[in-house]
């Protein structure tokens, strides 16, 4: 049996062998992702972001570990849960480690339940890319929910809006993270914003005060001609009629709250489906993909065509003031000097 087979058949040793060679971007692994891909498509993305510490490996892994036992009782257990975690390696986030050891302790063993942390070397644009490759195999390989769990860190957060179908942003009290997802662009991308640690002294500030950011933010109240729009907010403006972008309050720690917001996840699946906007989502988000990698294969494969030197010897051109950096590329492109 080929890689892909084997993949399609459900081989965990298979599946994990695929998404190494994806990861390492190696031409085999790319070849099979493109077998595999006709069989993508039924998997439903929810992205779970915020910043370090606030809880979101411990609240993926009660969420993964209460659908599984829902899907038990309704009869259901075949429901079968991937989880990423792109979690670049960053100074302040000692509590990832102890969280995602939780996560593997307690759904270790568990057949419907595959979890995946992404290595984070090299450029974010890589990462990026490898992320979306991997939650792709994990789509042809049969998981009915895939978990992207991401350090949320501006762009990175609207990257994973433009991946996931559901996105689900996570703060936590006392973190002046409401101040900070405004900031952010946070609350455009959130179609559900939680509030961890809700034990912790504070939540109930935090809680009203996005609320009421929320209520302010509302698409009515936007400026059609604000130049400070980004074209996500504009897109998600349009998309997002009809959806109310519910808060809630969990304590991961003590599973409290998870009922709540799986409810809420299935819901906004539901919306999704209903409205129309799960197929305007996923040609927007294979849109922006395609453009994506057009520019990269097309810059990768202009400057590996063009004399050695020359990107250098044009470079000092601009150092220098004698070029501006439109020239420059435009010299490049058009095979002039000036
Ligand atoms: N008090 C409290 N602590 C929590 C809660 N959820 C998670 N934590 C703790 O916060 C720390 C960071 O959690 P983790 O899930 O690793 O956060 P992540 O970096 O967002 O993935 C860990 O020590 C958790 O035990 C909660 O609801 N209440
Ligand atoms: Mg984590």
């Amino acid at each position: 049996m080929s890689l892909v087979e084997r993949v399609l058949a459900g081989d965990r040793l298979a599946l994990a062998r695929l998404l190494s060679q994806i990861e390492n971007e190696e031409t085999m692994g790319l070849d099979d992702l493109a077998a595999l891909y006709p069989h993508t498509g039924g998997a439903h993305l929810v992205g779970m972001t915020g910043a370090p510490g606030t809880g979101k490996s411990t609240l993926v892994n009660k969420l993964v570990l209460r659908m599984r036992q829902a899907g038990d009782k309704d009869g259901e257990s075949s429901i079968r849960i991937a989880v990423v975690a792109v979690d670049p390696s960053s100074p302040f986030t000692g509590g990832a480690i102890l969280g995602d050891r939780i996560r593997m302790r307690d759904l270790a063993g568990d057949p419907c339940v595959f979890i995946r942390s992404m290595a984070s070397r090299g450029a974010l644009g890589g990462l990026a890319r490898a992320t979306t490759g991997v939650v792709q195999a994990l789509d042809a390989a049969g998981f009915n929910v895939i978990m992207i769990e991401t350090v949320g860190a501006g762009q990175a957060e609207v990257d994973i809006a433009r991946t996931a179908h559901t996105t689900v942003v996570i703060t936590a009290p006392g973190m002046g993270d409401e101040v900070q997802a405004i900031k952010a662009g946070i609350l455009e991308i959130a179609d559900i914003l939680v509030v961890n640690k809700a034990d912790i002294p504070g939540a109930d500030n935090t809680l009203r005060a996005l609320r009421a950011t929320l209520e302010m933010a509302k698409p009515e109240s936007y400026s059609p001609n604000d130049p400070h729009r980004s074209d996500l907010s504009i897109e998600r403006e349009e998309e997002s009629s009809g959806w109310e972008t519910p808060v809630i309050a969990t304590i991961a720690t003590e599973g409290e709250g998870v009922a709540e917001l799986i409810l809420a996840i299935e819901n906004h699946r539901t919306h999704l489906q209903g409205s129309g906007e799960w197929a305007i989502r996923e040609r927007g988000r294979i849109r922006s993909e395609l453009e994506g990698l057009l520019r990269e294969t097309l810059a990768t494969r202009f400057l590996q065509r063009q004399p050695d030197g020359r990107f250098e010897e044009v470079l000092e051109k601009v150092l220098a003031r004698s070029l501006s950096p439109r020239q420059a590329v435009l010299s490049m492109v058009e095979g002039e000097d000036e």
